[in-house]
């Protein structure tokens, strides 16, 4: 009976292995990646190197083993030759694997230096990670947002959520907002981690480099051809290791320069909610210009959207990037007052992004991991200031967020918690007051 099932089981693996390589894998390159960056090129050109030297060492080895083992064995007659203590067998055998030795050490440390010469950059950007997403922050032009992974493998991933995630597109290899950087310019990334170390690899740049909490690690790229790179965290950071995937944007300097334009105008209409009420011209708000879909590039799959949870936000345009664009330490947002629809769209992708991980996208917690509900809780129902202080300074495992989110997030998402899963407090929290509590 065991038996049977085994083989049963067996049939199975090897059927699905046949599948998937009738089906994908002699289109998968055995070889590692050429990548696209000059860096990926010279770790390929490296290791092809090095590769060839391996095998012309590996023909005359294993040559040499088979002429003995095959046309002089013993069996044939031959008698062995006898060359004990042979001074110049020895020189010779220590002389050329260490000129061998040398003729890979000499490129192999050129290819390390130019990794490591960051100098004279275009520009740089700060990459951090957080159990578990990242964030990116544009140091030249005054902007950072978090990427976090796509609402449709975050749900296929949930447990017994019955989506298959093979119906996903890129499932856990795909992000709300993806890094975008411009084609053929040299980018610096300081690269540093929040909370616990993770790394950030991409294959096609040739970069995997730890992201270590109080170290900022440096690498650069220069990326070739616009297009789509994926990659992901690829040290063990905890729960969520394998739901931080990186993706980035390459695009053509002219669309880099439109990104950046929208990102920053989105933020400055974010910062003047004068144009943003809703009741203007009767029509439904609009919160970021629709070029400001972050997936541009790639008319690609699902992503733009992805944020449209059919959850209950007053948000006809979920792409609207302006709600996660952080005003890069300059506390901008604090000093303006928004108004509840606002805060209310906002509130509900800092919620989606940071908090619906532990108290569901419905607010209903999850009582498996202690993990109370908005929906009714005391909290959001109680005093505002019990509220605002338990969200700025955490508890158990609970994150403090004073660390993490600024101003303007934080009073979003206290306020779409005090007026959403059924809640109605009512109360509209300004940054500002945020800024009074820390
Ligand atoms: C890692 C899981 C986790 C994440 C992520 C998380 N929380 Fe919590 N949260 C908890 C736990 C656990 C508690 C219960 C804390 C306690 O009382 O010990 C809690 C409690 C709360 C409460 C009090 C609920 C009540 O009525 O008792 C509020 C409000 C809250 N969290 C808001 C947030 C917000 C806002 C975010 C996102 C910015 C967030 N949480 C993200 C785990 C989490
Ligand atoms: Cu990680």
């Amino acid at each position: 009976m065991l038996q049977k099932n085994f083989k049963k089981a067996l049939r199975g693996v090897i059927a699905s292995s046949l599948a998937l390589i009738s089906g994908s894998a002699f289109a998968i390159d055995l070889n590692m990646p050429v990548g696209v960056t000059p860096m990926s090129h010279d770790v390929y050109d490296l290791h092809m190197y090095v590769f060839w030297v391996c095998v012309g060492i590996g023909i005359v080895v294993f040559g040499l083993m088979l002429i003995s083992i095959i046309w002089h064995r013993k069996a044939a007659g031959y008698q062995p030759a006898q060359f004990h203590e042979n001074t110049a067998i020895e020189v010779i055998w220590t002389i050329i694997p260490f000129i061998i030795l040398i003729a890979l050490a000499i490129p192999a440390s050129k290819v390390l230096v130019d990794m490591t010469n960051t100098s004279d950059p275009d520009m740089s950007i700060k990459i951090e990670g957080y159990q578990w997403k990242w964030q990116y922050d544009y140091l030249q032009n005054g902007f950072s947002y978090f990427s976090t992974l796509a609402t449709d493998s975050n749900a296929a991933s949930q447990l017994d959520s019955g989506i298959n995630p093979i119906s996903v597109p890129h499932y856990l290899r795909d992000v709300d907002h993806p890094m975008v950087v411009p084609t053929g310019k040299k980018i610096r990334l300081l690269i540093t981690a929040n909370d616990v170390i993770h790394s950030w690899w991409v294959e096609d740049f040739a970069v995997k480099v730890d992201a270590i909490p109080g170290f900022v690690n440096q690498a650069w790229i220069k990326v070739d051809k616009p297009g789509t790179y994926r990659g992901s965290c690829s040290q063990l950071c905890g729960r969520g290791h394998a739901f931080m995937p990186i993706v980035v944007v390459a695009e053509s300097w002219s669309d880099y320069q439109k990104w950046v334009a929208a990102m920053q105008t989105s933020h400055g209409a974010f910062i003047n909610p004068a144009t943003l009420q809703p009741e203007q011209n009767g029509s439904p708000v609009v919160y970021a210009p629709a070029e400001l879909n972050f997936n541009a590039p790639t008319p690609a799959p699902t992503q733009a959207t992805a944020t449209a949870t059919p959850a209950a936000a007053p948000s006809p345009t979920p792409g609207s990037a302006a709600a996660e664009v952080k005003p890069a330490g300059k506390p901008v947002v604090a000093g303006k007052s928004w108004t509840m629809a606002v805060a209310m769209v906002r509130g509900k992708q800092v919620f989606d992004a940071n908090c619906a991980a532990c108290h569901m996208a419905d607010g209903k917690g999850n009582p498996a991991m202690a993990v109370p509900a908005i929906a009714a809780g005391p909290i959001p129902n109680g005093p505002l200031a019990a509220h605002i202080s338990l969200v700025l300074h955490g508890k158990g495992i609970m994150p403090a967020w004073g660390n993490i989110l600024d101003d303007a997030d934080l009073a979003a998402v206290i306020t779409y918690e005090r007026n959403s899963f059924g809640n109605h407090q009512g109360d509209l929290v300004q940054p500002a007051q945020i800024k009074a509590a820390r």
